[in-house]
């Protein structure tokens, strides 16, 4: 397993619609793998391919924060949501795209989501709490959308120009 590196925005990759995943091949069993390795060392809760420069329907998530309870990895393929809460839920986000910037974001409390397993099987589950803003944080990764898309457009604008100035210390060091 290797810890891959994560794109920071502003990138074109970030930006970008994902293609499907056609069937679960070793490089689709070798990625799910290296995103949770990259995702526990970040450390996060959830990564998507786009973020480690993979423009395919993958999504990876561990929800469980409590200390010392078990890990619950999840290795999500063309994941769908196929029905939202009308409640809502506001949590304030990050991304491990977008480094030390927060900003509250508004999303349905609970989702029904489907999608295909590592074991070549559907699934279909509900998901609320930390756990349905997570999925759905990851699945807009899949749909080239960021967690500053909900923000006013000069937070956003101001984040944006932050992480320039971090990938150009990062790239002079
Ligand atoms: O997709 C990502 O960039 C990962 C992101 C997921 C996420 C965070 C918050 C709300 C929705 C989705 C992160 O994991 S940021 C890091 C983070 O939240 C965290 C890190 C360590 C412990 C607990 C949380
Ligand atoms: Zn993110």
């Amino acid at each position: 397993m290797t810890i891959r590196p994560i794109l920071i925005h502003p990138d074109p990759r970030l930006k970008t619609v994902t293609d499907p995943v056609s069937d679960i091949s070793d490089e689709i069993r070798a990625l799910g793998a290296d995103m949770l390795e990259t995702m526990y060392d970040a450390p996060g809760i959830g990564l998507a391919a786009p973020q480690v420069g993979v423009l395919s329907r993958v999504l990876v998530m561990d929800c469980v924060k409590e200390e010392g309870a078990a890990p619950r990895p999840m290795v999500l393929i063309n994941p769908q949501i196929i029905a939202s809460s009308e409640e809502t839920n506001v949590y304030e986000e990050g991304c491990l795209s977008i480094p030390e910037q927060y900003g509250e974001v508004t999303r349905p409390a609970e989702v029904e989501v489907r999608w295909l397993g590592l074991d070549g099987k559907e699934h279909t589950q509900g998901f609320d709490g930390l756990w349905a803003t997570c999925v759905q944080h990851e699945i807009d990764h899949l749909d080239g959308k960021l967690f500053i898309d909900y923000l006013k457009p000069l937070r956003r604008q101001m984040i944006t120009r932050k992480m320039q100035k971090l990938k150009r210390e990062r790239a002079r060091a």
